[in-house]
């Protein structure tokens, strides 16, 4: 082998590891705004999540909970955001009636997507839902909508309809009236 080709390859050796060099480094640059966009894209993120018992901050929706629930709130924006919470009830169990009003803190920490948990809250309808007509399978239909302040000044709203049955009567320790159903201590 001359030294002439020797020198060839070993120069040409040099200008494809340069160029793959630069290639992951272009790369590695590209790779952390990609994810940032993703996750935090301008104007107001977050989405939420019903949660049944057992409660968990797995990032998935149970459209069917017992009377005791969570309302989830993920990948919401950092700042002195409140969201708003509004239950109301949905056909067939009632005609969008409100049930209730609350309002959660989700403003924490940036938005980071769909596993940036940022609140949870325990919710119980029994109460108002009493007025209502359960589904004797299904229980109550429900309609929640969420509204949250965030970046830019914008509002993310976001729905979830899902049923909740509500909590069962203790058993009755006493005689049950055949006529109304109520429960006399004998
Ligand atoms: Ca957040």
């Amino acid at each position: 082998m001359s030294s002439t080709f020797r020198n060839k390859r070993a120069s040409r050796g040099s200008i494809i590891t340069g160029a793959l060099v630069a290639g992951v480094a272009a790369l590695s640059l590209l790779a952390p705004s990609i994810g940032a966009a993703g996750n935090n894209p301008p104007g107001a993120n977050g989405t939420v999540k019903v949660d049944g018992v057992v409660f968990d901050t797995a990032p998935d929706n149970q459209p069917h909970v017992g009377c005791s629930f969570q309302v989830d709130f993920y990948g919401f924006d950092q700042g002195a955001y409140n969201a708003t919470v509004d239950f109301a009830v949905q056909p067939p169990s009632g005609k969008f009636a409100p049930l209730l009003t609350d309002s959660v803190f989700i403003g924490q920490d940036a938005a980071g997507g769909g596993t940036d948990l940022d609140a949870e809250r325990t919710y119980d309808l029994t109460s108002q839902l009493a007025a209502f007509d359960a589904h004797p399978k299904q229980g109550y239909h429900v309609k929640l909508t969420v509204s949250a302040p965030g970046a830019d000044g914008k509002i993310a709203t976001k729905h979830k309809v899902f049923w909740t049955n509500g909590c069962v009567a203790p058993p009755c320790d006493g005689e049950i009236d055949p006529y109304t159903g109520a429960c006399y201590k004998s």
